[in-house]
């Protein structure tokens, strides 16, 4: 059963200047399909075939000879979940409960801000940065390459892909520059709320 890829949640110029058209044609219709076109071909066929994304992802995670199919598998499910984790006229703060929350555990809304720049400024070559639910607390991570919080048990809640595919027409080298606007001009607060909610 092939998986299809999702459209964008929004126009492809619905996030310009902070991520442009050109961007957003490039990562979803290029990087993104490649990936799920990636997963059907080496999926068809397979025992695996019939489960869901997020089943094919844990049941192979770390298994070297499935490498390939857990790679592009887990960069279908990451971007799906990258797009909506913005939106236009994102950024701002959280609200009621998961604003507390964020307080509680990172100390201010502040402190998570500070930790998520550093995630993702840090992650070494290709990844991205989570913020994360593990085991009720909520927590800023990093993976490399196609790497999820879902094969640790977490629950993410939103995501920045810092692949250099991401903001390298925009931002070129300068990844903290597009970590900062996503952050203030585009993080998609109510899908993390929504996230969060389920729980
Ligand atoms: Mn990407």
């Amino acid at each position: 059963m092939a998986y299809e890829l999702p459209e964008l949640p929004y126009d492809y110029s619905a996030l310009d200047p902070v991520i442009s058209k050109n961007t957003l044609e490039f990562h979803h219709d290029k990087h993104h399909a490649g990936y799920v076109t990636k997963f059907n071909t080496a999926v068809a066929g397979t025992e695996l075939d019939e489960k869901s994304l997020e089943d094919v992802i844990t049941g192979i995670a770390g298994d070297p000879e499935k490498a390939g199919l857990f790679n592009n598998a887990a960069q279908a499910w990451n971007h799906t979940f990258y797009w909506n984790s913005m939106k236009p006229n994102g950024g701002g703060t959280p609200t009621g409960e998961l604003a507390a929350k964020i307080d509680a555990d990172f100390g201010s809304f502040d402190a998570f801000v500070a930790a998520f720049k550093e995630a993702g400024a840090t992650q070494f070559g290709s990844g991205w940065a989570w913020l994360v639910s593990d085991n009720g607390t909520l927590k800023v991570t990093k993976s490399g390459n196609a790497d999820t919080p879902l094969t640790l048990g977490q629950t993410p809640l939103v995501t920045i892909d810092v692949w250099e595919h991401a903001y390298y027409l925009d931002y070129q080298n300068k990844r903290p520059a597009y970590i900062d606007v996503f952050i203030e001009k585009l993080l998609n607060w109510d899908f993390a709320a929504a996230n969060f909610a389920a729980l």
